[in-house]
């Protein structure tokens, strides 16, 4: 690997492991494949992690939005319920706080509300705005599909989505076909082929971290997965 690390990425990786959120191993994923390495974003549940998640997820998009070749103008951010939910809190305060970018936030229910507000949503409507999703992992694409459909169904326009981990995989399950094509191209296709679909660390990252390390026994299990699930972009 040639991939040069960031400090705030070795930072986040190590904070990571540190509290479990990040394991290697061997992991069965939703879409049914055998993982050597899990994400569970849901454990990045301290102060020092949501703000290195805060950070990470802010600069990217004021990198963004802030950029004259293609500007992201947006209104809102979105996080699906529930890992979702303090990742939009915390990234809207961060905006404003470092960069000045003063956005709403919004995320959904998991169950529907039979009395008082009803709806699908909380937050900030999303209702003609222009629309940033956040999630934490894409494997085959399933959970974003979903939140793509919600924020559209509720009459958003989806300019853009930011992950935390990109895990750089072809779309489909175990056996995907050999023509597949990356998760991140088709929702991009799904999108209309404007919309990009950025992490904040991809799985390149981990394995240059890996090698940095020298944690060469972690490091061949994910050239072997890459090999075999991967894509290259
Ligand atoms: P897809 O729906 O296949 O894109 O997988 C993404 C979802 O899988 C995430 O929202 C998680 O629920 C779960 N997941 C992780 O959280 N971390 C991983 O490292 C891998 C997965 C996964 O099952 O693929």
């Amino acid at each position: 690997t040639t991939e040069k690390l960031q400090n705030h990425q070795c930072e986040f990786i190590e904070g990571a492991l540190a509290t479990g959120a990040l394991k290697f191993g061997s992991f069965t994923l939703k879409s049914g494949r055998t993982s050597p390495y899990f994400f569970n974003a849901g454990l990045l549940s301290t102060g020092p992690l949501i703000s290195a998640v805060a950070t990470s997820y802010a600069t990217l998009i004021s990198q963004l939005s802030s950029s004259p070749t293609s500007p992201l103008q947006f209104d809102v951010l979105f996080g699906p319920a529930y890992k979702g939910i303090p990742f939009v809190a915390a990234t809207a305060l961060e905006l404003y706080k470092s960069h000045g970018i003063s956005v709403g936030y919004a995320f959904d229910r998991k169950e529907a509300k039979a009395h008082g507000e009803g709806g699908m949503m909380v937050g900030s409507s999303v209702q003609g705005k222009r629309v940033i999703i956040l999630d934490d992992v894409m494997t085959a694409g399933t959970a974003i599909r979903q939140s793509i459909d919600l924020v559209k169904a509720q009459g958003g326009n989806v300019v853009g989505i930011v992950l935390l981990l990109d895990r750089e995989e072809v779309a489909g399950g175990v056996n995907p076909s050999p023509d597949e094509r990356s998760t991140v191209e088709d929702v991009e296709k799904l999108l209309g082929g404007e919309v990009r679909v950025l992490p904040t660390l991809r799985m390149r990252e981990l394995m240059a971290w890996l090698e940095e390390k020298g944690k060469h026994e972690d490091l061949e299990s994910m050239k072997t997965y890459r090999a075999r699930y991967g894509v290259d972009r």
